[in-house]
C-alpha cells in the first residue's frame, strides 16, 4: 500500500509558475527586494490583516534577527513542547532558555508557571502557538507589561489564524512565521517577521540584508536571510489557494474528530469558538491504559501499515544535549509536557488527503 505521510506540500500550478519564472529569467532580477518579493509583502499583509511584514529565506532567521533587533539579552523564557528551532534561536543568540510547563489542552505555555520563571535577567517570554492553536495572549502579555518584558511569538504554525476576527499575528512585540514545504501555505522554504509599526519594519529590512542602510552605510551587524525571487512568486501563487486548503483541512478534521470521539483513551483538540483555525497539525493523545497500547505502539503499528504519522513534539527540546543541563529542563519542571510528548501523535493531515486515505489512517486506530 502506497505510503500516507503525515504532511504533503501544497503546490501551485506548474503552467502558471512557468509564466512567472520566464517573467523572472527576462528581468534578471532574482533577489535583492524584488518585485514579486515586494508584492508578495504586500499581498501577505493584506491576507493576514496586519501592518508589516518581513520575508524571511525560512522560519528560523525571524526568530534569531527579532531576538537582535529588540536587543534580546540574558534569559528567555519559553516552551519545551515546540520544534528545535525555537530553542535554538536563543542559543544562536547567547541567551539561556528557561522553560516553563504547558497547559494540557493547548499544549502552549501555561502563563500560571511564567511569573515563578522570571529573574532579573529575564528580557524577553517566547511563546508558540503550538499546532497553530492560540496561546493565552492576554495573560502572557499581562504579566510582560507587568515585568517590562518583550513578547516574541514564534507562530510557525499560525499561518491565518484569527481571534474574532483579528489576526494573531498582531499580539505582542513580533510574531514569525514558517512557510515551509510542511506547513499549510509553503514557499518551499520560507517565513516572515510581523511588527507592528514601520519604523521596525525598516530595521528588520537592514538586519535581513547584512544591516545596508544604503550602497555603503551599514547600520547593524546583520545577516543575509532575503527570500529570492522565485520563492516569491511561488509564494503569490500558493496564496490563491490558501483558503481551498484550509477548508479541505477542516473537513478531514471534522472525519477525523467524528470517527475518534468515541474511542477510549484518544484525546483531541477541538476547535474554540470565535477562532478561525488553520488545521495545521492533527495530534491526538493516546492514554495507554484505557487505549490499551501505548503510543508507541500504535505509532508502529501505523507505520507498519505505510500510515506515517509523526511524534510532534518527542523529544521534548528540553531533552536535547545542549539544553538538558539546565535547571529548568529538569522533567520535574515539566510534567505536563513530559507527558504529553510520551502521549502525542500527530496524524497525516493535509489538503490533498482523500476520503480514502483518512480511512486509512483511521482504521489503524479506532478498534
Ligand atoms: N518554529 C516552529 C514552531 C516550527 O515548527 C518550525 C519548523 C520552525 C520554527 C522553523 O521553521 P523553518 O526554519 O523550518 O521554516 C519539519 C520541518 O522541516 C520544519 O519546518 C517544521 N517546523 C517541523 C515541525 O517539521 P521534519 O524533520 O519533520 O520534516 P520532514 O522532512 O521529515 O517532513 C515531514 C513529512 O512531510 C515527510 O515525511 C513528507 C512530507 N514532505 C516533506 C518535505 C520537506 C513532503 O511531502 N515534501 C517535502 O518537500 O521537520
Amino acid at each position: 500500500m502506497d505510503k500516507i505521510t503525515v504532511t504533503s506540500p501544497l503546490l501551485p500550478d506548474l503552467g502558471e509558475f512557468d509564466e512567472l519564472l520566464k517573467d523572472i529569467w527576462s528581468k534578471k532580477w532574482i533577489t535583492n527586494n524584488g518585485t514579486y518579493h515586494q508584492q508578495l509583502e504586500k499581498a501577505l499583509c493584506d491576507y493576514l490583516k496586519v501592518p508589516y511584514l518581513s520575508l524571511f529565506t525560512n522560519g528560523t532567521l525571524p526568530l534569531i534577527t527579532a531576538l537582535q533587533a529588540l536587543r534580546i539579552t540574558g534569559e528567555v523564557i519559553t516552551t519545551p513542547y515546540s520544534f528545535v528551532a525555537t530553542t535554538h534561536s536563543l542559543w544562536w543568540n547567547g541567551i539561556k532558555p528557561v522553560f516553563v510547563d504547558i497547559n494540557p489542552v493547548t499544549c502552549n505555555m501555561d502563563p500560571d508557571k511564567i511569573e515563578a520563571a522570571i529573574t532579573p535577567k529575564t528580557t524577553a517570554i517566547m511563546p508558540v502557538h503550538c499546532y497553530g492553536m492560540p496561546c493565552d495572549v492576554e495573560r502572557i502579555e499581562a504579566i510582560a507589561d507587568k515585568y517590562g518584558l518583550k513578547v516574541i511569538y514564534d507562530a510557525a504554525h499560525a499561518f491565518g489564524v484569527e481571534i474574532n476576527g483579528k489576526s494573531i499575528l498582531e499580539n505582542g512585540d513580533m510574531s514569525t512565521l514558517s512557510f515551509h514545504a510542511t506547513k499549510v501555505y509553503n514557499t518551499l522554504e520560507g517565513g516572515a517577521l510581523i511588527v507592528n509599526d514601520d519604523k521596525t519594519k525598516k530595521r528588520i529590512d537592514y538586519l535581513k540584508n547584512f544591516g545596508f542602510a544604503g550602497e555603503t552605510e551599514i547600520v547593524a551587524p546583520g545577516i543575509n536571510a532575503k527570500m529570492d525571487e522565485v520563492r516569491a512568486a511561488y509564494g503569490l501563487l500558493n496564496l490563491k489557494q490558501v483558503d481551498e486548503a484550509i477548508a479541505a483541512r477542516k473537513v478531514v478534521a471534522e472525519c477525523y474528530r467524528d470517527s475518534l470521539k468515541d474511542v477510549k483513551g484518544i484525546r483531541f483538540m477541538n476547535d474554540i469558538s470565535g477562532v478561525r483555525h488553520n488545521y495545521s497539525y492533527f495530534p491526538i493523545f493516546i492514554n495507554a491504559e484505557e487505549y490499551g497500547m501505548t503510543r508507541d505502539e500504535l505509532y508502529f503499528k501505523m507505520k507498519d501499515a505505510n500510515v506515517l504519522g509523526r511524534r510532534y513534539f518527542y523529544p521534548l527540546i528540553s531533552t536535547f544535549s545542549t539544553y538538558r543541563s539546565l535547571e529548568s529542563a529538569n522533567p520535574s519542571n515539566l510534567p505536563i509536557a513530559t507527558r504529553l510528548a510520551e502521549e502525542v501523535i500527530c496524524l497525516p493531515m493535509y489538503s490533498s488527503l482523500s476520503m480514502e486515505q483518512v480511512n486509512r489512517v483511521l482504521f489503524e486506530i479506532v478498534k
